[in-house]
């Protein structure tokens, strides 16, 4: 019976795995990316992106507050708490996303290849797990 129920719990973490793994848009790299913005997440939360490519930026905020997509620049991780220091090395934003606004704009992909760390930067977010990842490859 505990080998039933293990195996039950390992299948139903797998099919969560399977349906995060779609909604990732983490393959095959795209020149847009279309984000569904809640409180407190990014989805997808992963975006891969050619190299030095125009990005078609959409974002819709379905969240009760107001948010912000911002891509840090390589190597500049936000850790613990976004602060003004941070601020100085954001690669890309696009802030003040209010509830209910849906925002486009474009951008020039970063022509590092690499991961570069996306938050947002509205204070106590970062903290709350609105953190997301743009996937920078080689053309
Ligand atoms: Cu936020």
């Amino acid at each position: 019976m505990k080998k039933f129920l293990f195996c039950v719990a390992f299948a139903a973490s797998f099919a969560l795995l399977l349906t995060a793994c779609g909604n990732s848009g983490g393959g095959a790299p795209s020149t847009s990316i279309n984000v569904t913005i809640t409180d407190f997440a990014f989805t997808p939360n992963t975006f891969t992106v050619p190299a030095g490519a125009k990005i078609s930026f959409s974002a819709v905020n379905n969240g009760a507050g107001e948010h912000s997509f911002v891509i840090m620049k390589l190597g500049h991780d936000v850790v613990g708490h976004f602060t003004s220091a941070d601020q100085a090395n954001v690669y890309w934003e696009k802030d003040h996303i209010a509830s209910g606004q849906t925002v486009s704009d474009t951008f020039t992909a970063p022509s590092d290849p690499g991961t570069y760390q996306i938050v947002c930067s509205v204070p106590g977010h970062f903290e709350a797990g609105m953190v997301a990842k743009l996937v920078v490859v080689k053309q």
